[in-house]
């Protein structure tokens, strides 16, 4: 017997058709002569430093990093926005385009919903639709830095922070909330991060606060599922411009240390004051054992939200440094979760995303090759020189034929965004999903 699902888990709408594996095959076929002989060379290459590029390629495909569900749409800033055309409507034409991400590179079959922007209505029907995409359900996001249509009271002046008990408990509420629709989709995290701090000294008391925020986070603790993990996530300013109650690496370690085993610290590679040595902060965290997770992304300035590896891919293969180097000695026992967190303003957000797997991909790929044995030998005997060349090495290697490789693997594409311009999907869902509504900026 068989059950009809309660919403069509292949909805009219849904071009399926558009990226099938022969898509992908045609694609692959155009440049497979390219990738062959680029593949030899640096096969070649590894070979040579001692490496074996069989088992890099193994490694390489076992990476995995979560879309976020306000990543489909075009994002946009406190000015204005420019929407796209063909952006998904609902959250099922959002998970409908994830699955094409994790198509094309098969690096991205999770989704990280946001609560309440992404709550979907029947979460059995989205848990089954993600299903027959292959595609599941990452860390939950809560939202108590905005007020909500219906909401009693206002987080104008804070939320778990708040001085008024029953802004605090309304918050905890959400959280609770938050998690339960998670559980509904079989998510294992929740994400909290807070706009809550003060916009002028004497605003707020800054011990207070702090205190009023931790005790909040205890209880949304105490709440989860003893399976679940609570990942807290620093940034320095905005919208408190004054002081920030979780504004930095030490403010999170504090704070997941207080409130139990499974809280631990996101470093979202966009809130750190200019200048800030990010792969320290993780090889701090990992130190701790509280290095939960990240958020891709890069910046210019601020929080920027731009394309990871866009503005300091150096930085970015760094922090990936850190995390092959604990990982090959044990200080990290398995992976952390990865996340992408950007605000695809001008780009079309379905190729932003396919640019951002394989810049992660291939800075995944960087760290694995760094002659682990030469780096710490050279470190040891203080060659500096040699230490930083022994870096620059792994870093200046052309490592794209091996991302691809990893991507053909898993049945993905030589070149992600060929495969995706050539499918028309943009195109053909544009016609589909005509009338879109309007959407606000949406961003963390
Ligand atoms: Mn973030």
């Amino acid at each position: 017997m068989c059950a009809a699902p309660r919403r069509p888990v292949f909805p009219p709408y849904f071009p399926d058709a558009m990226i099938t594996p022969d898509t992908i095959d045609a694609s692959n076929r155009a440049c497979d002569e390219a990738w062959r002989s680029d593949y030899a060379h640096l096969d070649e290459q590894l070979r040579r430093r001692g490496l074996d590029p069989d088992a890099v390629v193994e490694q390489a495909a076992a990476f995995e990093v979560a879309v976020p569900s306000w990543a489909l749409g075009t994002g946009g800033t406190r000015f204005g926005r420019f929407p796209g055309r063909g952006e998904p409507r609902d959250v099922f034409e959002k998970m409908q385009d994830v699955s094409v991400v994790q198509r094309l590179t098969g690096a991205a079959s999770r989704i990280s919903l946001h609560i309440p922007w992404d709550e979907p209505d029947d979460p059995q029907a989205l848990r089954e639709q993600a299903a027959a995409l292959g595609v599941a359900f990452d860390a939950v996001n809560s939202n108590t830095f905005q007020d909500q249509a219906g909401q009693v009271s206002s987080y104008k002046f804070g939320s778990f922070q708040h001085t008024d008990l029953a802004v605090r408990k309304q918050a905890v509420a959400h959280n609770l909330h938050a998690i339960d629709v998670g559980a509904a989709l079989g998510s294992k995290a929740l994400t909290i991060w807070l706009g809550d701090g003060a916009n002028y000294p004497g605003q707020t008391h800054l011990r207070k606060a702090w205190e009023r925020v931790r005790d909040c986070l205890a209880e949304v603790y105490e709440a989860m599922p003893l399976d679940w993990n609570l990942f807290i996530e620093h940034k320095p300013f905005e919208p408190a411009f004054y002081a920030t109650v979780v504004a930095d690496w030490g403010s999170s370690l504090m704070l997941a240390r207080e409130t139990g085993e499974r809280a631990s610290c996101l470093v979202d590679l966009g809130h750190h004051l200019p200048n800030v040595n990010v792969e320290q902060v993780v090889a701090r965290l990992i130190t701790a054992g509280r290095l939960g997770g990240f958020h891709f992304n890069d910046a210019k300035y601020g929080d920027d939200d731009l394309t990871a590896g866009s503005i300091k891919p150096y930085q970015l293969f760094l922090v990936f440094n850190e995390l092959a180097d604990a990982l090959a000695d044990g200080a990290l026992p398995a992976n952390p979760s990865y996340m992408i967190d950007q605000s695809h303003n001008v780009k079309d957000p379905i190729e932003a995303l396919l640019q951002t797997v394989d810049r992660l991909q291939k800075s995944w790929v960087r760290a694995l090759i760094v002659r682990r044995d030469a780096l710490a030998h050279y470190q040891e005997t203080n060659d500096v020189l040699m230490a930083e060349e022994t870096l620059r090495e792994a870093y200046e290697t052309d490592v794209s034929a091996l991302a691809a490789a990893a991507r053909k693997r898993l049945g993905g594409a030589i070149d992600p965004v060929a495969a995706f311009r050539t499918s028309r999907y943009r195109e053909q869902v544009a016609e589909a999903r005509a009338g879109a509504a309007y959407v606000p900026p949406q961003s963390l």
